[in-house]
């Protein structure tokens, strides 16, 4: 039976579960670069970059090996710009008896497959992708009869499933979470390591000129691109991570800081994420780097939490609640989204920085995504929609089945509560706390209102009263709303007045993003 091995661009595992039982004989990998997956959302131009040069490699290598690999280049003469019509064409080229494809990580593909069998009259076998943890059937399994999930518990279930960091049936060190070790702010005295930019070769130069010339109005430089872009430049950029930055990740998992967009951040999640990496390897590496006595508990267990916990968890969430998932919108947010989240102009100093890292690098560490850019639009009310379409733009890691939940779970509480208990609002202290970013800013954290108030002051207090109604019976956040109503009514009128007369004025003097993304 000839079989047609369909592999899409966020699949370059040599393991994947459709690569079983290939016969070098008979069968072909197809592999296609298409119009529809560059421009679905208009994606950075690294992440564009990333991918395509990921791909060129990973089909070099399988045929080096040995495997008929048909590929298809994005300006190839004939080509449809979409996996249907590319599908549609190599079946007329091959003739095969069935197409085999590992399921892909979003919902918006998965439906798209549905359709192959009847429109290609070939019949489709979608094998799981076993790249996980966590199987969908086992995640729902253990969301069954849930009405709210919680990583902490799934988390701990998954170190006793794979024995990662435990000690028989016991947390190695007696605890399954070091979190309130894990909140330092950078000193000056320690300087995180390089990057470690791999330079781009030959296929990725080509890539990239093919990137400015045809994707020249997406968001994004080019100028910095450094990410690795095969297995083997992937595996030492792992193992350097290792070395390097994991003793220390633990400790400043938090932190921001002007000049160090990286910290001590590991920058694999664009390599996991298309399969460079596997999840299983990376936890390894920091529970052998652990046990080895070279890495701190805080910083190994920090560390496989969010690849064992919080990565797994949210895949699940996202297939379990898909499509529904991406329609509610708990807080009635309704806000655009502000133009400087494309041009980064702003006078908000956290918010200009985490813009400028994310243009140059496609990159933003969790903290700045969460407690910065994604703290600013949960206070602001801007549209779950457009901010997630902003995050699925703009990082090289981005793809719907992580980002969305993420985003529209963890940011927004735009699904009152499923993922996480409470939202992640916070403060101009709080940003204050965790990095250097206000000391050379226009506003000041510490001033509530009045003439250079941090607009996050302003906006955390007016987001707790605008969304009482929701959020005053959140046991989580008693404490703050018992500080609001201790506050004198002159002081929250104020508040409000100050916080609305912000954020009228947010983004009236610029374009909208639909205009052009620069
Ligand atoms: P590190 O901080 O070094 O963490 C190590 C690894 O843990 C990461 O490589 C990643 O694989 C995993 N990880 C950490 N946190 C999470 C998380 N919350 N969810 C899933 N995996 C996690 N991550 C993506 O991979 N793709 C996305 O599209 C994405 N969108 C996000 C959107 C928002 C609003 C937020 C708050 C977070 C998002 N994250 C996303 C999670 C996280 O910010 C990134 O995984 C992380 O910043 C990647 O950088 P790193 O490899 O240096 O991570
Ligand atoms: C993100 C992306 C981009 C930019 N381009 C391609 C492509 O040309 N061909 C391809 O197979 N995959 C691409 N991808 C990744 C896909 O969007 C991803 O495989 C699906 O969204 C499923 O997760
Ligand atoms: Fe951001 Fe406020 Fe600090 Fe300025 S003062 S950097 S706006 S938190």
């Amino acid at each position: 039976m000839k079989t047609l091995v369909l592999i899409l661009g966020d699949q370059l595992s040599r393991d994947l579960a459709s690569l079983d039982g290939f016969d070098r004989e008979r069968d072909v990998v197809l592999m296609v670069e298409v119009a529809d997956e560059t421009t679905y959302v208009r994606h950075h131009k690294q992440k564009i970059a990333f991918i395509l040069s990921a791909m060129r490699h990973f089909a070099a290598e399988l045929g080096a090996e040995g495997l008929a690999v048909d590929y298809v280049r994005l300006d190839d003469p004939g080509n449809t710009g979409s996996f249907t019509g590319e599908l549609a064409r190599a079946v007329a080229r091959h003739r095969p008896d069935r197409i085999v494809v590992t399921e892909p990580g979003e919902w918006r593909v998965r439906r798209m497959m549905d359709d192959w069998p009847l429109r290609l009259d070939v019949p489709v076998d979608i094998r799981d992708d076993d790249r996980f943890f966590c199987s969908r059937a086992e995640f729902n399994a253990w969301a069954g009869g849930r009405k709210s999930y919680r990583m902490e518990f799934f988390y701990r279930e998954m170190r006793r499933r794979t024995g990662l960091l435990m000690h028989g049936d016991e947390p190695v060190g007696g605890r399954w979470n070091f979190d309130s070790e894990n909140r330092k702010r950078l000193p000056a005295s320690i300087t995180p390591p390089p990057r470690g930019a791999i330079a781009p070769d030959a296929v990725t130069r080509e890539v990239i000129a093919m990137v400015a010339a045809r994707f020249a109005d997406h968001f994004g430089d080019l100028d910095e691109f450094g990410w690795a872009v095969t297995r083997r430049d992937a595996l030492a950029a792992l193992a350097r991570f290792v070395t390097e930055s994991l003793p220390f990740f633990g400790d400043y998992q938090d932190a921001m800081a002007r000049r160090e967009p990286f910290v001590f951040h590991a920058l694999l999640s664009p390599y996991l994420n298309v399969g460079l990496l596997g999840a299983r390897e990376v936890c390894v590496a920091a529970e052998q780097a652990f046990r080895a006595g070279d890495v701190p508990l805080n910083a190994a267990e920090g560390f496989i939490r969010q690849i064992l916990g919080w990565r797994e968890y949210v895949r699940g969430i996202y297939w379990l609640e898909m499509p529904g998932y991406a329609q509610t919108n708990a807080l009635s947010a309704q806000r655009p989204l502000p133009w400087f989240y494309w041009s980064g102009e702003t006078a908000m100093n956290c918010l200009a920085i985490a813009i400028a890292d994310t243009r140059r690098h496609a990159y933003a560490h969790h903290i700045q995504r969460l407690m910065v850019t994604g703290n600013f639009a949960l206070l602001a009310g801007i549209r779950p929609a457009e901010i997630e379409e902003w995050y699925l733009v703009v990082y090289a890691d981005a793809y719907d089945w992580v980002e969305l939940p993420n985003t529209h779970g963890m940011v927004m509480f735009a699904d009152g509560g499923l993922l996480a208990s409470k939202p992640y609002a916070a403060s101009g202290a709080y940003i204050d706390r965790m990095s250097d970013y206000c000391g050379s800013c226009v506003y000041d954290p510490r001033i509530k209102t009045g003439a250079g108030a941090c607009p996050f002051n302003l906006l955390y207090w007016n987001f707790l009263i605008e969304n009482r109604s929701v959020l005053g019976r959140n046991p989580r956040l008693a404490m703050p709303y018992r500080t609001l109503d201790r506050m004198p009514s002159q002081r929250t009128r104020t508040i409000v007045e100050e916080a609305r007369a912000f954020l009228d004025d947010l983004g009236r003097d610029k374009p909208g993003p639909q205009s052009a993304q620069p």
